[in-house]
């Protein structure tokens, strides 16, 4: 595939999906149509269309809320694809303000990835955009507007714009009774000072010391010159699945069931965690990719936009809240009750023991990534209330323009390379790092190497260093950011550009 240009690429996908190999599924009409024009075949019906519209919610029994969502509905509808399979989809958007839906995880060219700062075109405020891709790669995915909100707390990920995308594998691991889709997401945000972050995510628990000495200084330095604590973004109601815990459908389970939870933690800037009592989680995929060890863990720790496949064996009859391990939020809605046949009730909570969360417990044991052919270093900075009272962050002592127009790169590739990136960070603060249309491999935390936990976000916790790995295999403008919508849209955002 090396040598094919784009185009070439996206005429043999279409001839493919359009051919006997593939039973029916995709109308012959959109493979011509994709064969002259990939992303806007003019003709047939698509075989979805995402309506983007400010519609009126029910969040719990007499709790109505206004938010932008996907067709009317919190979460957006569920879009299961066939891998490799074309699919055209019909982007309109009722909205006055130009929009951008993102295909989160998915291997996807620029002019469908949903991203502004790559180069994609908006989806006019009142119009429509026709796409068609290929979806790949198999797994749990998802899709969600990539608008930046900056003040705006009613825009990008802070409205209601996130669904889950299942793309099926040729091959299904079937251990499993039935598949339960839960997204994590709140409503009603506010501005506050300062936040309430749980410090307690990640392990190891250890800060690298220079890091720490660099960040401390700046914040001293700042408080010092009589600046403010920088804005963070508190909210007033909790859902599983758009519903406050106790106003949903409680998900009815029988004794002995496999089911199998793709968790999503939509929020636009909280990390989760999820907990059932008297159950633990046997995790299978992370971010949709099958991880190389599965192993079984109390609860589960999602940063933003991250996800979670896990088998739990309902082995512990009775009615349950699976819910957030934080009193407040759970409180506030953070939760949806699991129901054993003939054990209606009111439903339980026990606190977990503490736990914290180790992406190399998924990983194979004692292997090692192969060799990248280059390393980029990036440093991650906060300039305390720097921005109109916000933090702005900088990668490499460069804020992404404010405005998200395009920006040159700032890192170059070469196809077919491997490439490690090698990431400190310089402020206190947990980031949940993003890169568009890649996959990469996890292959240091904190000073351990690992090798084999594929994924698309990983949690960089405060004062420490990650590195993962990836193979530049999909060229374009690819956008490197921070998930922590109030960090990307100021500032933590770079580019890699293919040369
Ligand atoms: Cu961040």
């Amino acid at each position: 595939m090396i040598s094919v240009s784009r185009r070439n690429f996206l005429k043999t996908a279409g001839i493919v999906a359009g051919s006997a190999l593939v039973p029916s599924a995709v109308p012959q009409a959109h493979a011509a149509a994709s064969q002259t024009e990939a992303t806007s075949p003019s003709s047939g019906k698509a075989d979805h269309t995402i309506r983007i519209a400010a519609t009126p919610i029910e969040i719990a029994k007499n709790k109505i809320i206004s938010v932008t969502t996907y067709n009317g509905q919190f979460p957006g509808p569920l879009l299961r694809f066939k891998e490799g399979q074309q699919v055209v989809v019909d982007l309109v958007n009722d909205t006055d303000t130009p929009e951008q839906l993102h295909w989160h995880g998915q291997l996807v060219p620029v002019d469908v990835d949903g991203a502004s700062e790559e180069g994609t075109p908006y989806i006019p405020a009142h119009g429509t955009r026709r796409i068609s891709f290929v979806p790949r790669p198999a797994g749990h995915r998802f899709f969600h507007t990539h608008n930046r909100s900056g003040a705006d707390l009613s825009a990008g990920q802070y409205s209601g714009q996130v669904g889950h995308v299942y793309i099926e594998p040729r091959h299904e691991p079937g251990n499993y009774d039935r598949e339960v889709f839960l997204v994590l997401k709140e409503f009603e945000p506010s501005f506050s000072r300062g936040g309430d972050m749980p410090q307690d995510v990640l392990f190891p628990a250890t800060r690298v010391k220079s890091l720490e000495q660099k960040g401390e200084a700046a914040m001293k330095a700042s408080l010092a010159k009589g600046m403010p604590h920088g804005y963070e973004v508190g909210y007033d109601i909790f859902t599983i699945n758009g519903r406050k815990l106790g106003h949903g459908e409680p998900i009815k389970v029988k004794q002995g069931e496999r089911v199998l939870f793709h968790v999503l933690n939509g929020s636009a800037t909280e990390i989760r965690s999820l907990a059932l009592p008297g159950h633990t989680f046997r995790v299978v995929a992370l971010d949709g990719n099958p991880v190389p060890n599965p192993a079984t863990v109390p609860f589960l720790w999602l940063g933003t936009a991250e996800r979670v496949s896990a088998i739990v064996e309902m082995n512990h009859p009775g009615a349950w809240i699976m819910g957030d391990t934080s009193d407040d939020d759970r409180r506030h809605g953070m939760g949806i009750v699991v129901e054993y046949a003939n054990h209606a009730g009111k439903a339980q909570w026990i606190t977990p023991p503490k736990f914290r969360w180790d992406y190399t417990k998924f990983a194979k044991p004692g292997g090692t990534a192969s060799a990248p052919d280059e390393t980029f270093e990036m440093t991650f900075a906060k300039d305390n209330a720097a921005e109109e009272g916000f933090n702005r962050w900088t990668i490499n002592g460069v804020a992404y323009p404010m405005t998200g127009a395009m920006a040159p790169a700032a890192f170059h590739l070469h196809e077919g390379r491997r490439y490690r990136v090698h990431m400190r960070n310089e402020s206190d603060d947990l980031h949940p790092i993003h890169l568009h249309r890649h996959v990469f491999e996890l292959t240091n935390i904190m000073g351990k190497a690992t090798a084999g936990v594929m994924k698309d976000v990983v949690m960089l916790g405060g004062y420490q260093e990650v590195a993962f790995d990836f193979v530049a295999d999909n060229p374009g403008m690819t956008l490197f950011h921070c998930h922590q919508q109030l960090h990307m849209d100021f500032g933590f955002m770079t580019l890699f550009d293919y040369v």
